[in-house]
């Protein structure tokens, strides 16, 4: 049963009007694999509960209703992941409805954003439970803007507002200046992402100048990991300026497979850098979320022809209308 089925079955149990069709509908064949488990949320909706129910006492067969969808959604949700739980890889559009919400933090993200990974990378490394909402950045949901009149938050409001609220995995260093550090320091690395960017998306406008300031950047991670003497730049851990700057790199090594080999990173000159990747690489929090440099040149392409294909990991048949071909 794919995802999408398992949501629109979900949707249905939502707006089922009387308790008698929710129990029709817990008996359809696509179902079979959850009934057992509705069942006994519909007993305990009922009032008769084996534990205690959290929502009141059934005041209406639509609260029951309601209260059984919830449930078996964050269910479905924790069982498919230990840190997070998509509806699907789809990315909402204009005109999708917002999903319901689920009680716990919610992310709205894009799915090739390296922005966006940076709080995913940060939610996973602090072990919260969150959902996760891809939109479609082309074709904005208008919900969307309820949440935020410019749509897009920064990632670094984010992610210093989940550091300093869920201070039990600390990202950042208790010393201000290390904190002032890392900061000066992703700014300065950063100088390498408008090359990417050139690179990946703007082929014809990539210029000697940007080559130079991506080596610069790599350059410049090399030497700070070779100065700070650690597995990784906050400590022996991971911390926040690693999964500021990890999602860049990610990406970076797609870039000989976009027509750009003089932009490898390669273990001759990188060696330090090199382990510090794969390290990162190897950290449960990234390795989750992670994609092959072959993923993101794929979307790149896409994006560079003008057709971002936001959904080209959804495979559920339910997904999205595959774009069509074009006629010769
Ligand atoms: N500095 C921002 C940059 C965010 C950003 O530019 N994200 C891109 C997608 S990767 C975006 O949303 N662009 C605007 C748009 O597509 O409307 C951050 O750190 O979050």
């Amino acid at each position: 049963m794919g995802g999408d089925s398992q949501n629109a079955t979900i949707r249905v149990l939502l707006t089922a009007p009387k308790r008698i069709k929710l129990e029709e509908i817990v008996q359809a064949p696509a179902f079979a694999q959850y009934r057992p488990a509705v069942e006994v949320l519909l007993h305990n909706s009922g009032g008769a509960a084996a534990e205690p129910a959290r929502e009141p006492p059934r005041a209406s067969n639509l609260l029951a209703a309601q209260a059984v969808g919830r449930r078996v959604s964050l269910m479905l949700q924790n069982k498919a992941n230990k840190f997070s739980s998509k509806m699907s890889e789809k990315h909402l559009a204009a005109g999708d409805a917002l999903p319901a919400y689920g009680g716990k933090l919610r992310l709205f993200a894009m799915r090739f954003c390296p922005y966006a990974e940076r709080s995913v990378l940060v939610l996973n490394a602090k072990n919260l439970q969150y959902d996760l909402v891809f939109v479609n950045l082309d074709s904005k949901p208008e919900w969307l803007f309820e949440f935020n009149p410019k749509a897009i938050f920064d990632s670094a409001i984010i992610n210093t507002y989940l550091d300093e609220k869920y201070p039990e995995v600390p990202l950042q260093s208790s010393d201000p200046l290390r904190r002032a550090q890392d900061k000066v320091f992703v700014e300065l690395f950063m100088g390498a992402n408008a090359a990417y960017y050139a690179a990946a998306f703007n082929p014809n406008g990539f210029l000697p100048s940007h080559l130079e300031a991506y080596h610069k950047g790599l350059e410049l991670l090399q030497k700070e990991l070779e100065s700070r003497g650690t597995k990784f730049l906050h400590s022996d851990e991971p911390g926040l300026v690693d999964y500021t700057i990890f999602p860049q790199l990610e990406r970076f090594e797609s870039l000989p497979l976009l027509g750009k080999p003089e932009m490898a990173i390669e273990k001759t000159k990188y060696e330090r850098l090199v382990n510090y990747l794969d390290a990162m690489k190897n950290v449960p929090a990234v390795k989750q979320y992670y994609l092959s440099a072959e993923t993101h040149a794929k979307f790149a392409e896409s994006k560079t022809k003008g057709e971002a294909n936001y959904n080209m990991l959804d495979t559920s048949d339910a997904c999205c209308i595959r774009p069509r071909k074009k006629k010769q």
